[in-house]
């Protein structure tokens, strides 16, 4: 008897699926929550998850998938931190035939050489972010700033074409500065200065634009520091819809998020699981939503509901 338990309990554990996941770092509230969302859903279906920190560089990434296909895992999940460079070894994945799921970030590869993506419509985020600073602007002028992702990261690409794409026709907004901040917190607080300084101490900026709410937290804090109001001497708006952003909405001092969704690792899953079993192929792009939320949307409410959320 206690021989059958123990054959089955091998037979079950032999079933587990194994996936490796090379996720790029954690320079944003948005990327921790990702992390605890994709270790907390492969636990719930049973899956192996090896999980790989790459401190942001892509070379790290790439020594970790070479060591997921070495080990034979059942599937690669990477969050690449770049959108180039990444052909030979997705080629190599490929010819393994373990089937890589990019998440939250795109890849200038051939599409064939995964088997989907799950993210967002990045370059409609920075539309909405845009439009709303139309909107909420009118026929005043304003000069904007910007706070970019990290360089040559689709996000960061997409976000600014998409901003800019939203404010096009409205001839009063411009964009006079623009720099990256690489995601965080920190550097945001830094450039922000930089940019306060360059600009009359921010009273020629009307609005700061930045590519994800880390980097507007951060911007937030040098802007008070500076003895200005944000949320109203300068209007910020941002994307990813973290808690602290609704935070500083609730105390007046962010005006709008798009909101990105860190449970990527849900639809990946689904797609794997469906993968695995007869072969199914998923559409290339499994698309989560972008909604807008801004002052006038409970963001106190809105804070307390994510809080513990995965972040
Ligand atoms: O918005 C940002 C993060 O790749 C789309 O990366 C993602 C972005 C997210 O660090 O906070």
């Amino acid at each position: 008897m206690l021989t059958t338990v123990a054959t089955l309990g091998l037979a079950a554990a032999a079933q587990a699926q194994t996936v490796g996941f090379s996720q790029i770092g954690s320079e944003s509230g948005w990327r921790a929550a990702e992390t605890t969302l994709t270790k907390q859903q492969a636990q719930e279906r049973g899956i192996d998850l090896k999980f790989s920190d790459a401190q942001q560089k892509q070379e790290n990434q790439i020594a970790a998938l070479r060591t997921f296909i070495a080990q034979g895992v059942d599937a690669i999940l990477i969050a690449p931190v770049v959108a180039t460079g990444w052909d030979s070894i997705l080629e190599e994945a490929k010819e393994a035939d373990i089937p890589v799921v990019l998440l939250d970030r795109q890849v200038d590869s051939d599409k064939e050489l995964y088997l989907t993506a799950v993210g967002s419509d990045l370059v409609h985020e920075g539309e909405v972010a845009g439009k709303w600073l139309a909107e909420a602007v009118g026929d005043k002028s304003c000069r904007v700033v910007e706070l970019q992702g990290t360089t040559g990261s689709s996000p960061a690409i997409d976000r600014k074409t998409g901003f800019e794409k939203g404010i096009a026709g409205h001839a009063n907004i411009e964009i006079v500065r623009s720099q990256t901040a690489d995601f965080t917190r920190s550097i945001g607080k830094e450039v922000m200065e930089s940019f306060l300084q360059a600009e009359n101490g921010g009273a020629d900026i009307c609005a700061l634009y930045a590519h994800n709410d880390d980097m507007a937290v951060g911007a937030i804090q040098a802007i008070k520091e500076a003895g200005l109001k944000p949320g109203e001497d300068i209007l910020v708006v941002s994307i990813d819809a973290v808690p602290d952003i609704f935070k500083a909405m609730a105390d007046g001092e962010a005006n709008a998020t798009v909101e990105l969704t860190p449970n990527m690792a849900g639809p990946a899953f689904d797609a794997l699981a469906a993968y695995w079993k007869d072969g199914t192929v998923p559409p290339k792009f499994i698309q989560t939503d972008s909604a807008l939320y801004t002052m006038s949307d409970d963001p106190a409410g809105q804070y307390q509901a994510r809080k513990g959320l995965g972040y």
